[in-house]
């Protein structure tokens, strides 16, 4: 049961009212299951709720129990969010304040046989932060919210993409656990692969209840160890040696062989106290920084092979954790796969992510970079915080130490980058603001704990304090002037040898919007669209893109086919200019994957779990093999890139054609592309000048299997596009329908959204250019079989030359 504490704030109808509490779980979930708050996702709701964020919560319950044998009977609460008071039979076993680490209360002294009641009661994290932030004075931060002053995820207080849902509760498990002499208090393996031979070094800590000599065993394959603890000890090393194991690889680049470690904790009896199992890889990883001529590269080495990064930042896929299921996280890591992804980035305004998020990645091969939980501020290196951060590093360290997936370890998001641009420096007025965090205290924890993993202290840096931590020759950089004051051309202008960030807005798909909003006429603007906007001026910035290369849109399926198509075309834009600059350029991530719930923001896939057009584009632009024409030296060039093991030999060709698909210049040249390299082809100026901009573009085929890539020498709001003629018919097909589109003009990234017809229809693509003459066929996949002359008629199916 849950009760909120008496206060003004509290709504009469759950003032004293005991509210059945789902554990693990928070506040607002369980009012939400009891009818008692209306859904915070929906509309404006959420400006309704902010009272729960300053109350304080008590959860009790009762449990049976009766002794048994063992020594110890702890209390262990794997997650509490966030300011804690547990207590036991009506005394307190501990005090906590920081949802990020885990705790353990021996309760055996206040355990009575039969009936026990344990309470957690949570105090407002509003007001401990406020607190803290009054006496430790005010630091500058991204948001008007203490989210800096608690170890707690810091979204939750609200982001330019998320509601502020300041949440309360046992977020994670919690239980009793009876053990007697001895258990693993913590296990961390180190592994590593050189050669044929893979290692773990495998460092226990016990906690004892008694002291007498425990031997630790370990198997990996056909590897075994044992070590025995002498009495008075705590901690012992083993280390195993592997012969030949099969290398973990990142998708596309090999298989994911893992092999079980079992570590068990025995007696001098042989009788067995604790065990502990995680299934393991061999790869080994590191970050080649060394300066070169074009400055800091930033390349990051799977098994000896660099390794392009085309990622993905990740924030919390929902602002309420117990709904991420692991099924959930499975369907979107394959949604990641499916867009040609290989790299996860857990941004550090979210969590530490669960065992299911590490352990489906590992599975799949999607490389893991986790920020430490630091986002857009400055944070206090005063008591309590130092030291609540120094236990959360060295356990969370210590937790995910088994992870293959798991790559990069980066010391925060944007706070060294915040210091030396977001005029922090004068309002700091020298205080502490996270700088002993991320260059001292953070990367000796990985170094003494985790020196198999490279640690980077922010995100972005630079390498050293002496260049700008953003400077696009020097290791990672953020491209966000991009989005928020420029066009997205502009992404040309940079070649940056690590892209860890960069977005562009739009919408998310029409089915969530109707979900979430109950405006009567959707517009830009109207009430639940504009409080599911949360970018400073973000429909000026939509609108500003719009503006610079789409036609005006008649109305709002206009708009929201527009804006979703200008998303997909900037970061298609910019994921193939940087990548053809690799090998200067080893890496994308761009913001953002997911989202937390419905909302228009830089995501690839919305609130709902829909993809938006931009999946689509990033599935192309993130192919292995990539073709692409590029502005070079004031002319064009065909670059073609190859991120596979094979070389990429293909007969290729750039036609000039006119928009009714006559040809005007041709050329053909032989592409031959190593693996892992990239080539750049200078196109002859018979191809590169058109005889008229705004009726002409260019088309570049390679072999059979590549996509297409198109040039055009004119924006879309000056073409001269032919009105759309098209023959489309419908036909049933196993579990869905099949929709077949003839071009009779040129169609222009036609689309289909079948979403709006009914939530629960996908569509295999989107964003299809057509020349006069030439198919597609969309699979459409629902619940139930859709009507085929909506399915083939605008709003659903329809292109950029119809608007
Ligand atoms: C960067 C990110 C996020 C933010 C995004 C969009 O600052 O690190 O904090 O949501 O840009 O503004």
């Amino acid at each position: 049961m849950l009760r909120a504490v008496p206060g003004p704030q509290v709504p009469p109808e759950i003032a004293d009212r005991a509210v059945p509490a789902t554990v693990p779980g928070v506040v607002h979930t369980d009012l939400l299951a009891a009818g008692l708050i209306p859904d915070p996702y929906l509309d404006d709701n959420e400006n309704r709720l902010g009272w729960i964020g300053r109350t304080d919560w008590v959860y009790e319950t009762t449990f049976a129990w009766q002794p048994g044998d063992d020594e110890r009977v702890d209390l262990v609460c794997a997650g509490l969010d966030t300011v804690a008071t547990v207590s036991l039979n009506g005394t307190e076993v501990g005090r906590t304040e920081n949802q990020h680490r885990g705790y353990r209360f021996d309760v055996g002294a206040l355990l009575r046989p039969g009936a026990n009641t344990l309470t957690v009661r949570f105090d407002s994290p509003y007001r401990y932060a406020e607190a803290h932030r009054d006496r430790l004075g005010d630091r500058p931060n991204a948001y008007p919210e203490p989210f800096n002053f608690i170890r707690k995820t810091a979204c939750n207080f609200g982001w330019d993409w998320g509601p502020t849902v300041v949440t309360a509760g046992i977020w994670q498990e919690i239980g009793l656990h009876g053990w007697s002499v001895a258990r693993l208090a913590s296990v961390r393996p180190l592994v590593t692969v050189e050669g044929d031979t893979g290692r773990v070094e495998l460092h226990v800590e016990l906690e004892r209840a008694a002291d007498e000599p425990v031997t630790v065993h370990a198997t990996v394959a056909d590897a075994t160890a044992e070590v025995t603890v002498p009495a008075g000890e705590r901690t012992g090393v083993a280390t195993l040696t592997v012969r030949d194991p099969e290398r973990w690889w990142p998708v596309g680049y090999g298989a994911q062989p893992r092999y079980d470690l079992d570590v068990t904790l025995r007696a001098a009896d042989g009788r067995e106290l604790d065990a502990w199992t995680r299934r393991i890889g061999f790869r080994s990883v590191r970050l080649d920084t060394t300066p070169d001529a074009h400055g800091t590269p930033f390349v990051l080495h799977v098994n000896d092979v660099p390794v392009f990064v085309k990622g993905v930042n990740w924030i919390p896929d929902d602002a309420f954790p117990t709904r991420v299921t692991r099924e959930r996280l499975a369907h979107r890591f394959d949604q990641a796969l499916g867009a040609n992804i290989n790299l996860l980035r857990i941004w550090g305004g979210g969590r530490y992510e669960s065992a299911d998020f590490y352990e489906l990645a590992d599975e799949r091969g999607l490389l893991v970079q986790q920020d430490f939980l630091f986002a857009c501020a400055a944070y206090p290196e005063e008591e309590p915080f130092r030291s609540e951060i120094e236990a959360e590093a060295r356990e969370q360290v210590t937790r995910l130490a088994a992870h293959p997936s798991l790559v990069l370890w980066t010391g925060n998001n944007e706070n060294i980058w915040g210091w030396h641009d977001w005029d922090w420096q004068e309002p700091l007025a020298g205080r502490s603001w996270g700088r002993g965090y991320y260059l001292d205290l953070l990367p000796a924890i990985v170094g003494e704990l985790d020196p198999t993993r490279p640690y980077w202290p922010g995100s972005p840096w630079s390498g050293t304090e002496e260049i700008h931590p953003n400077d696009p020759a020097h290791g990672t950089m953020h491209i966000w002037d991009v989005w928020n004051d420029d066009d997205y051309t502009k992404y040309r202008e940079y070649v940056p040898r690590f892209v860890a960030e960069f977005g562009y807005q739009a919408p998310p798909a029409y089915a969530t919007l109707r979900r979430s909003i109950s405006d009567e006429r959707l517009a830009p603007d109207s009430p639940g669209m504009a409080h599911h906007q949360k970018a400073i001026d973000g429909d000026l910035k939509l609108q500003r893109g719009l503006d610079a290369h789409l036609p005006v849109p008649a109305d709002f399926d206009d708009w929201h086919y527009l804006t979703q198509l200008n998303q997909a075309r900037a970061i298609q834009l910019g994921v193939e200019h940087f990548r053809s600059y690799r090998p200067v350029c080893m890496g994308t991530i761009v913001w953002q994957l997911n989202d937390c719930w419905p909302v228009t923001s830089w995501a690839a896939v919305d609130g709902d779990g829909r993809r938006k057009p931009l999946w689509h584009a990033l599935r192309r632009a993130y192919a292995d093999r990539l073709l692409t024409v590029q502005p070079r030296d004031g002319g064009l060039a065909l670059v073609a890139v190859n991120e596979t093991a094979e070389a990429w030999h293909a007969p290729a060709t750039v036609t000039r054609i006119d928009l009714a698909g006559e040809p005007r210049a041709k050329t053909s040249v032989d592409l031959d592309v190593p693996a892992y390299s990239s080539v750049v082809l200078a196109l002859p100026a018979e191809l590169v000048r058109p005889d008229e901009a705004r009726r002409e573009l260019l088309v570049a085929e390679a072999g059979d299997s590549a996509e297409r890539a198109l040039w055009f020498f004119a924006e879309d709001r000056e073409i001269e596009w032919p009105a759309a003629e098209l023959d489309a018919t419908v036909e049933p097909v196993d579990g869905g329908q099949l929709v077949r589109v003839t071009a009779r003009t040129v169609l222009r990234d036609l689309a289909l959204f079948p979403d709006r017809l009914d939530g629960s229809a996908q569509v295999d693509q989107a964003l299809v250019t057509l020349l006069p003459g030439e198919s597609t066929t969309f699979t459409v996949r629902a619940d139930a079989p859709l009507d085929p002359a909506a399915l083939t008629a605008r709003p659903v199916l329809r292109c950029v030359n119809d608007i």
